[in-house]
């Protein structure tokens, strides 16, 4: 037996039992026996959680897209790497076996070097999914530059914070973007952002739409030629394990987006490690996850995880809805897909629509289903299981972070049995706990609490960029020496783990993880708007959709009520993305405070879920009579 697969519950126990006691050697066997070295490692592990320090594979050498690409070649040159759906499904699939895969990676890093891109530099990728994205992922990997990100749904300022933040020297963007029936102008949002950014010396722009964009003189250069030029080998930088190879921005409850660092060694033997035991990966099978590679799933789990086990991964450029509800399904049955991966909010979109779109096609290829971002509702786990799954494929709901990079609480296919709603049990090597709120360990089962990981897993995020005080306050100081996940759980009377959300100021709506800060920051630059707070309310779709208490200035106070909606919507638009727009706005004349000016969101999160039967505590409130007043004003559907 390989440590590297998890065969049967006992297997799993054993390598659960070894992981915790000898941790170091436990992945020392998985990183030995499973990946390419430049040179090996001096020690396995340093850490000091307190100070949020963590280093795994001391000194090693190795280039990511060697163990992602080079080493396949022989054996799996002519393997399809990416399945390439696109979103209009009478344009034809793109097979991009290995060794294409390889050329392309070589020639978009030698591109990148042609314009000044080197180790360590940071590149912004604004991308829809198209193989580019993949490309240019793959080619900052190879030459050692950080890879940065930006999902194409992000506005302009956004856009411009993340660039900036991370100080990019190239954003690599499209004439635009095909999604469902529409087309989005990615150009456009790029220039817009970019004239708040002086970091950025050049800009690569794929052909996607063929729209009539404008070039900037020295600045923007169409990709396409530039690839026709460049040499198709390039040989791979030399990175030591610690090196970053990418950032990627999640939401906080605070102020500006953070930008989560990972590193090379630790991340690369985590994604790979969870790819193959969770998706129960076999070397025909062709597996698809729909996440965008925007976020942290896609990275994972569409390119670095699939790809450095040999695996066929499917990026798919469209949306569920188009041209109809079936689409996922008529991809599954077109590619016979045998894994797949994806959101609660997706599934219970298309559990709302009529059970011909699933019905209609063949789902007999599938073995393995997944679902990950938000906790999955017993009813959109059912209808999963029943209707895309009939009742044989094991649905493997995956718990993890951006701060994690890898899955850490999961079932293992056909090893762990289900339970509707829960995670389930810790993958190997990492160590859950539930602490109660004065910080003290709940030991036992049939416990609630707030979930941390106790001991140091090789993909966790390693800092915050270029805030390393932030990254400690944030993950190690609640609960010192254990990383806090910002999530809240409970453990059932077998250990199974139900994660049961947020209890932090990030609002999952959609599957997006949304801060309430930056959205009450982006309402409240409106000239009408004196104060605001948002909170989240059950929704239907979309897990939680967002509620949200303004405060008008006097000014504002004549103005048309619905006008003004529009126009807040619009400012969040314009600020955040359109993921952010909220779907109720109640004009109120007070906020209910403490008497240190903290918002009580618990009474106004009750208040929008219409559950006002119990407010709790609301003797610490400086102004009660408010209450009173928002909850006979409050938005109904
Ligand atoms: C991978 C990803 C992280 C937050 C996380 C939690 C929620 C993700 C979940 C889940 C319940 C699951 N979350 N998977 N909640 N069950 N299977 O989604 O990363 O975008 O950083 O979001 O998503 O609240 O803390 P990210």
């Amino acid at each position: 037996m390989s440590w590297y697969k998890i065969d049967s519950l006992e297997e799993y126990f054993k390598a659960y039992r070894e992981s915790v006691d000898q941790p170091e050697k436990f992945w020392e066997d998985i990183a030995e026996e499973n990946f390419v070295w430049r040179k090996k490692w001096d020690k396995v592990l340093e850490y000091d959680l307190h100070e949020a320090q963590v280093k795994w594979f001391l000194n090693a050498k190795l280039n990511i897209t060697e163990n992602c690409i080079d080493r396949h070649l022989a054996e799996r040159g002519e393997k399809t790497a990416i399945l390439w759906e696109p979103n209009d499904p009478n344009e034809a699939a793109k097979q991009i076996t290995y060794k294409e895969l390889y050329h392309q990676v070589n020639r978009f890093a030698n591109v990148l070097k042609s314009k000044g891109i080197g180790k360590g530099d940071r590149v912004c990728i604004y991308l829809p999914m198209i193989p580019e994205l993949a490309y240019a992922v793959l080619a900052c990997a190879r030459i050692g530059a950080i890879h940065s990100v930006v999902f194409a749904g992000f506005s302009a300022t956004a856009l411009a914070t993340r660039i900036n933040d991370s100080e990019c020297k190239m954003v690599i963007t499209s004439d635009g973007a095909f999604r469902g029936g529409k087309t989005i102008d990615l150009k456009g949002i790029v220039d817009e952002a970019l004239e708040q950014c002086s970091c950025v010396e050049n800009v690569l722009v794929a052909k996607r739409i063929n729209s009539d964009i404008e070039l900037k003189e020295n600045r923007d250069h169409w990709l396409q030629p530039l690839l026709d030029e460049a040499a198709d080998s390039c040989e791979a930088e030399t990175m030591d394990a610690e090196d970053p190879l990418f950032i990627l921005y999640t939401s906080g409850s605070t102020g500006k987006p953070k930008g989560m660092l990972h590193t090379t060694a630790g991340y690369m033997v985590y994604s790979s490690f969870t790819f193959k035991n969770i998706f129960q990966y076999q070397e025909e099978d062709i597996y698809w996850c729909t996440a965008d590679i925007g976020w942290i799933t896609g990275h994972s789990y569409i390119i670095y995880g699939p790809l450095a086990n040999g695996a066929t991964t499917v990026m798919f450029e469209g949306v569920p809805s188009y041209p109809d509800f079936g689409r996922f399904w008529e991809v599954v049955q077109k590619h016979k897909i045998h894994q797949f991966y994806t959101a609660p909010t997706a599934i219970r979109a298309l559990a709302k629509e009529n059970l011909d779109f699933v019905e209609n096609y063949d789902l007999s290829s599938l073995k393995v289903l997944g679902t990950v971002g938000e906790p999955i509702n017993e009813e959109a786990w059912h209808w999963y299981n029943d209707h895309v799954g009939k009742k044989k494929n094991p649905i493997v709901d995956t718990w993890w972070q951006t701060e994690t990079g890898g899955i850490m609480i999961s079932p293992i296919p056909y090893v762990t049995p289900t339970k509707p709603t829960y995670a389930t049990l810790p993958l190997p090597g990492i160590q859950p706990g539930l602490m109660d709120e004065t910080g003290k360990e709940i030991i036992g089962n049939q416990a609630e609490g707030r979930l941390c990981i106790k001991f140091p897993w090789p993909s966790m995020a390693r800092t915050i960029w270029g805030d390393h005080q932030r990254y400690k306050e944030t993950y190690f100081t609640a609960f010192p020496g254990n990383y806090f996940t910002g999530d809240g759980a409970l453990r059932d009377e077998v250990g199974y783990y139900r994660i049961t959300g947020r209890v932090d100021d990030v609002i999952i709506v959609s599957g997006h993880n949304l801060g309430t800060a930056p959205i009450e920051d982006a309402i409240n630059e409106h000239p009408a708007v004196a104060e605001s707070a948002i909170v989240g309310f059950p929704h239907d779709i979309k897990g939680n959709a967002l509620y949200g208490y303004v405060i008008l200035k006097e000014t504002g106070e004549g103005r048309d009520r619905d006008n003004l909606r529009k126009e807040i919507n619009q400012e969040i638009s314009d600020k955040i993305g359109p993921i952010a727009k909220l779907n109720k706005i109640q004009f109120v004349p007070g906020l209910p405070k403490t008497r240190s000016g903290k918002i009580m969101r618990r009474i106004l999160r009750k208040i929008a879920s219409g559950d006002t039967s119990n407010l709790g505590d609301t003797s610490t409130l400086l102004n009660p009579e408010v209450v009173e007043h928002i909850m006979t004003h409050v938005i109904k559907d």
